[in-house]
């Protein structure tokens, strides 16, 4: 692409946006103030280096596209490369099963701040700061309840290591200077109909007020709920309402991800309500088809919707945007960056609403006018922005990546098997 039209196309827009009163430059520069957390486990298929076989707990990856990562090594290679196709700068969001367990068998409660100690030193060495999360699928353990099995042993057993858990993200978030934000998503639930949905609720509720009876400064605590998981279709231990009202009750960070909803339900509209009741939000970023089938995200209204609305509510300081979906069957870097970068230009593209003047509409009962601005935003030239900011990050501008991205494959990923 060459500069000198990146930058033509970037002044006709600027002042196209100017002619309704939006910056572009100030758009472009709170961009850089945004970091998503990229979802480690999108570079091998939620695996993990427990080698502990099959993904279990109600998720499933599909395709088997070669060249997943298959061990520590290669996952950094892999991270490492996606960050040089992202303008901006991006934390990393591990899983419990990413440990560096140095050949060693260490079961989920025993982890230890130790065994994220590399990763902490790489994340360093790599400018990018660590998010955390709990796992308590592919387990011998896992069953279909973990937090809420009536059995103690179990129970306990998932309470320790969830515990411990937020040890390592508290290490982590005092070692970077900057909170570990730790997401708790748990599979429990049932296949068939469900006559003591009470009991497991209860059990939920006690193991979480006994795991978050610690109280810590480098951390923060997400829940994130669901609608359902495979074979576990009829009920939810931790279901929206559950974790709505106890993160409301206890100040915790909801976790929206956009595939555990009803399909025709707006994710984007929860943000207004709950961010009145608790204090942040964290996303995971998918596409559900048809199902929580966590294909890439790409730029959808969905996607839009919902980033518009972070930015209508002036709340970016106070959402982390996680990225959650698992594609193995297309090349994984690739569907890293589609999805980070569609991402991100929904992020911008809300930045680029001249929300002044839409509201100016609304209070005066302008109908009109409001739903033809909103029309006239979708075809004003803002993928000349995007360039310019990608341009500004020294990053390969628009489909340059795929180039990248191949010779990548060719390189690397394509040797192994
Ligand atoms: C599963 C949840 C959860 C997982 C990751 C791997 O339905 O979305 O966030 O995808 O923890
Ligand atoms: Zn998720």
């Amino acid at each position: 692409m060459k500069t000198e039209n990146i930058e033509s196309a970037y002044a006709y827009a600027k002042e196209r946006f100017a002619a309704i009163g939006v910056d572009t430059d100030a758009a472009i520069a709170k961009m850089n103030e945004i970091h998503l957390s990229l979802h480690c486990w999108q570079a091998d298929d939620v695996a993990g280096f427990e080698n502990a076989g099959s993904l279990t707990g109600g998720i499933q990856a599909t395709g088997n596209y070669p060249g997943k990562a298959r061990n520590i090594d290669e996952l950094r290679a892999d991270i490492a490369k996606v960050k040089t196709l992202l303008p901006g700068t991006h934390r990393l969001n591990l899983h419990e099963i990413y440990g560096d367990f140095a050949g060693e068998r260490v079961d989920r409660d025993q982890v230890e701040p130790r065994h994220f100690e590399s990763w902490m030193q790489w994340a360093k060495e790599n400018n990018m700061k660590l998010d955390f999360n709990s796992t308590s699928f592919s387990h011998p353990k896992s069953g279909s309840l973990s937090l809420s099995n009536p059995d103690k042993g179990i129970r306990d057993f998932w309470i320790e290591h969830t515990k411990r858990c937020r040890a390592v993200a508290e290490e982590i978030g005092k070692r970077q200077g900057d909170p570990c934000i730790m997401n708790l998503w748990i599979h429990d639930g049932s296949k068939d109909i469900t006559v003591n949905r009470m009991l497991y609720r209860s059990l939920l509720k006690d193991s979480l007020d006994e795991i978050f009876a610690q109280k810590y400064d480098n951390m923060k605590d997400c829940l994130e709920s669901k609608v359902f998981g495979i074979g576990l279709e009829s009920y939810t231990v931790g279901s929206s309402d559950f974790y709505t009202a106890y993160c409301a009750q206890n100040n915790k960070i909801v976790t929206l991800d956009t595939g555990h909803f009803h399909p025709t339900e707006s994710v984007a509209d929860k943000v207004s309500s709950l961010l009145l009741y608790v204090p942040e939000l964290m996303l995971h970023v998918s596409r559900p088809v048809r199902w929580d089938s966590d294909h890439v995200t790409i730029m959808n209204d969905d996607t839009l919707d919902l980033c518009r609305e972070i930015v209508r509510c002036n709340a970016i300081d106070r959402v982390h945007i996680g990225l959650d979906y698992f594609d193995a069957s297309i090349n994984r870097i690739g569907a890293y960056i589609i999805g980070a970068r569609a991402t991100q230009k929904c992020v911008l593209l809300a930045l680029l609403e001249p929300i002044e003047s839409l509201r100016k509409y609304e209070a005066a009962d302008k109908g009109f006018e409001r739903l033809a601005m909103l029309e006239e935003l979708k075809s004003m030239p803002w993928g000349a922005v995007w360039d310019m900011y990608c341009l500004r990050n020294n990053v390969p501008v628009g489909e340059e990546y795929i180039a990248e991205i191949e010779s990548y494959e060719a390189e690397i990923t394509s040797k192994r098997n």
